[in-house]
């Protein structure tokens, strides 16, 4: 395998103006022309043609109408002898490829009878030969030639300028996308497909039409996602003034895909998982990644695809840009401030059970790596979700309406381009020049080189004398692999300061200084910076990190008065929560460490009687009180330790799981009761925080009911089940009685499976729930061994194979590590398996071991024992072989 390095960027030696592409669509074999003009680049030594190509069949190549010599260096494309001169010429080459046996999902695929493209990042060059890299350009004409009665839609991107009849029941369509763009946005869909249409007029008077394909039968899933998108649209003119540029824009839904969703241009392609959502079929959870996903790509239509990346080192350029989009896009949907908070929460959440131990582990990399040998193993957590915190980063540094200074100043600069994160980072700054970002630019771009989570402590001490209180942060970040040294990063601190009653103390740094509000954003620069506030009358309980406004590690000591008064009152939702987690953690951490068996009463009073009052609070939102009375995951409370037993991990936090419902049993069932109806449905997050709220309270119920005995509680559970008005409510009840291992389980998923064996996003729920299930005594390996041999397994689609295998290895830890190694066997053998065939899908699997190394024995030594039987087959994918490889070193 070649390692890519950074440093190595070259400009292309040729510049791609136009493509027309032909295709003969035909599943076994696919015949497409390629008639491209190109031209030297004149800033470049003059060198050979190098068109990248894969698993292609070439038949043809003419320059300038004319035969012409050529080689294949492997599977390069090499052409020497071309025109002198800055003269375009034309090349014209026809190749062949069979979509049916494409089951890596990359270039051109057949799912279900209809053909998908995907070609981010490489795989426009198993379509045709090609510079297959971000920033070669090019305007595209596409014409789709295929049968008419198997693919009566025949989509590509841009407008549709010609289609008609051809004879033997075949017939074509010509696309012309008026926008250059990368090869990697390129599409083509043909298909049996039906679509939802919508006329739209934007802000400027202009028309534009919004559509979305399904297979038929499917329409009446979509009314949610065509909302999202006309939401998205206004969203990204009212916030950014970002105009839809295209006369259609289509997106269409596959069920094999290895992705969410795909932004080419004017063409999205999407995981049906990401479009599909009617209320008896979808979760809440389903509506709102629905939402945010939707935007997502609907946001790349500029931040990505108007102006792209040089190269796929600019990755975050992109993505982590996007992800920040579509957060605040989802923020701006909720009706009330509390359900911001909400999502903010839930995207930290995210990012510190899953970036955080990526940047810990040995895949860590800068949001901007320097090197990769397979760049499909850097669509990662770090360059979307840490990506995202560094520019919410830049937003808080330069304010709201600088950001979208800055945003302007970026397109101004750049549209039609292809950059780096530094022209980004640039135009922000020079759009707010008086700026601590624009001050201190050097430093803070250490968050696009470094890698690895900083861990920011705070010491505080009050003088009550002086009624001053001092804070004292000091920085670090632990070495990753490749980067043993870090130097200081520019972190914003948002805090403010409550006193006993939780009454917001007003902060002024310095008597001569200015009044500060309530809440303060301070700029930590130094390894170690102390800010002194004056005028405080009594010592207060410090709040810092509101907001969560830096992706970092916060270490403080807070004694539990401190962390409950917090939790109580601070007027930052956020640190309200983590208040609460910070306790629960703590007592977590304690039970693990503790001699002998887990205590069988790891929560103290004060903690019980906490989440009483929250749960109970008259003024508290349901979606809030859920995230709070739900406990740290078992891998975040892993991440805290140097030496993890997930065994008893897993143990401790049921225990926990099971006292908390016990010591809360009659608030639980007022809370069910209290939110349990809410009427017809409706996806908005009031009503989506009170259906948590009631399924959190219906599991806690049953759980307690498997202590006690009592039929009650499973028995009602499962009259929901049935009496279920919507999926969330279904799904919910049977979650109840899975988790808590209540014989009615299976009953009910018998009867859930019956009533949905015909949707393969619902199916992939059941067998998601229960792979992923709470161990007891070793029984999931074997369930899941089992659902694998289920006659609705499908292992080659992506998403049946991660219901099953990743519920299980990646999102189950407690039934994954297993004393006799059993489950790292199984882990072994489906990483061999996927990766003959879809390297992409194994290469994300190869990944559940990579904290192998803080695992205490027995497991340690026999997740070093699996990991070293992948890595001794030969012909593993390079994809794996990078995971494999890191994790060993
Ligand atoms: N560009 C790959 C899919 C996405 O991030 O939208
Ligand atoms: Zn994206």
């Amino acid at each position: 395998p070649v390692t890519v390095r950074r440093e190595d960027y070259a400009a292309p030696a040729y510049w791609i103006d136009t493509v027309d592409l032909s295709f003969d669509l035909d599943p076994v074999k696919t015949r497409v022309l390629n008639k491209m003009r190109l031209r030297r680049n004149p800033d470049v030594p003059a060198q050979a043609l190098r068109l990248d190509g894969e698993e292609l069949n070439l038949a043809r190549v003419m320059l300038n109408g004319a035969g012409c010599s050529f080689k294949l260096d492997g599977e390069t494309l090499v052409l020497e002898n071309l025109p002198e001169g800055n003269e375009p010429f034309e090349l014209e080459i026809f190749t062949t490829c069979a979509p049916e046996k494409n089951t890596q999902l990359m270039g051109l695929y057949v799912s279900e009878g209809t053909f998908f493209t995907q070609c981010e990042a490489e795989g426009f060059r198993r379509i045709t030969y090609f510079l297959d890299r971000p920033d070669v350009m090019a305007s595209y004409a596409v014409t789709l030639r295929a049968d008419k009665t198997k693919f009566p839609v025949l989509l590509s991107n841009g407008n549709l300028v010609e289609e008609g009849e051809l004879s033997d029941g075949r017939h074509f369509a010509k696309w012309v996308d008026p926008h250059k763009k990368p090869c990697y946005l390129f599409a083509l869909v043909a298909g049996s497909l039906v679509s939802r249409n919508q006329r739209i007029t934007t802000r400027s008077g202009k028309e534009h039409l919004l559509q979305i394909y399904v297979r038929p039968g499917d329409l009446e899933k979509t009314e949610h996602a065509m909302n999202a998108l006309i939401h998205s649209v206004i969203w990204d003119e009212a916030r950014f003034g970002l105009p839809l540029d295209l006369e259609r824009f289509m997106i269409v839904a596959t069920s094999d895909f290895n992705m969410g969703a795909m932004e080419n241009k004017g063409l999205n392609i999407f995981n049906t998982k990401y479009v599909l959502g009617s209320p008896a079929t979808a979760t809440d959870v389903d509506f709102s990644n629905i939402e945010s996903v939707v935007g997502h790509e609907y946001f790349h239509n500029w931040t990505g695809n108007r102006v792209t990346c040089r190269d796929w080192f600019q990755l975050s350029l992109k993505e982590g840009l996007t992800v920040f989009r579509d957060q605040e896009f989802s923020m701006d949907m909720c009706a009330e401030p509390s359900a911001r908070a909400v999502k903010r929460i839930e995207d930290v959440r995210v990012l510190r059970t899953a970036q955080f131990p990526e940047d810990a582990g040995p895949m860590a990399h800068a949001i901007r790596p320097d090197t990769y040998v397979e760049i499909s193993n850097f669509y990662s957590v770090t360059i979307y979700e840490k990506g995202a915190e560094v520019i919410r980063m830049v937003q808080t540094l330069v304010g709201r309406d600088g950001f979208a200074q800055g945003l302007k100043l970026y397109f101004e600069r750049h549209d039609g381009q292809a950059v780096t994160c530094d022209d980004f980072i640039q135009a922000m700054a020079d759009a707010n020049p008086t700026s601590e970002l624009a001050r201190q630019l050097p430093q803070f771009k250490r968050w696009y080189s470094q890698a690895g989570t900083p861990v920011v402590h705070a010491q505080a001490a009050y003088d009550a004398a002086q009624r001053s209180y001092s804070l004292t942060l000091s920085q670090s970040c632990a070495p990753t692999p490749g980067q043993i040294q870090k130097e200081p990063y520019l972190i914003p601190v948002t805090l403010g300061l409550v006193d006993a009653t939780g009454a917001a103390i007003p902060l002024q740094l310095g008597s001569d200084s200015p009044a500060l509000g309530s809440n303060h954003t301070l700029v930590l620069n130094e390894t170690h910076q102390t800010f002194t506030f004056v005028n405080v009358e009594t010592e207060p309980v410090p709040s810092i990190l509101r907001g969560f406004s830096a992706p970092v590690v916060l270490d403080i000591e807070l004694s539990d008065a401190q962390l409950l008064t917090l939790l109580a009152h601070d007027s930052d939702a956020f640190n309200r929560w983590e208040a609460g987690q910070r306790l629960a953690l703590r007592l977590a951490l304690t039970a693990v460490r503790a001699e002998g068996a887990p205590p069988a009463q790891p929560l103290s009073d004060a903690y019980l009687d906490a989440m009483r009052t929250v749960l109970r609070h008259p003024q508290l939102d349901a979606a809030f009180k859920e995230l709070v009375l739900t406990l740290p995951s078992e891998t975040y409370i892993a991440e805290q330790l140097d030496v993890v037993d997930p065994q008893r991990i897993h143990a401790v936090r049921e225990t926990m799981r099971e006292q908390l419902a016990e010591a809360l049993h009659g608030d639980w069932e007022w809370a069910f009761d209290a939110h349990k109806n809410n009427g017809a449905y409706q996806p908005d997050a009031t009503s989506a925080g009170r259906r948590a709220l009631a399924g959190l309270s219906l599991t806690m119920l049953c759980l307690a009911a498997r202590e006690n005995g009592s039929p009650v509680w499973p028995g009602k559970a499962l009259q929901h089940f049935k009496d279920a008005g919507n999926m969330t409510d279904r799904f919910n009840a049977l979650l109840a009685l899975v988790s808590s291992g209540q014989p009615l389980a299976q009953d009910a998923l018998a009867r859930f499976h019956a009533l949905f064996k015909g949707d393969a996003l619902v199916i992939d729920k059941w067998f998601a729930l229960q792979a992923g299930a709470p161990d007891r005594g070793g029984n999931i390996l074997p369930a899941v061994r089992q659902l694998m041999k289920h006659a609705d397994f499908q292992m080659k689609n992506p998403n049946r194979a991660r219901s099953v295998i990743f519920s299980y290895c990646n999102a189950n830890p407690g039934a994954f590590h297993r004393n006799d190694a059993a489950g790292y066997v199984f882990w072994s053998e489906r990483v061999i398996e996927l990766d003959a065939f879809n390297p992409q899908v194994a290469a994300r699997l190869a990944r559940a071991l990579d904290r192998w190394k803080k695992l205490a024995e027995p497991y340690r030594t026999a997740a070093r024992e699996s990991i070293a039987r992948v890595a001794a087959k030969p012909n593993l994918s390079n994809d794996v072989r990078e995971v494999i490889t890191r994790s060993l070193a």
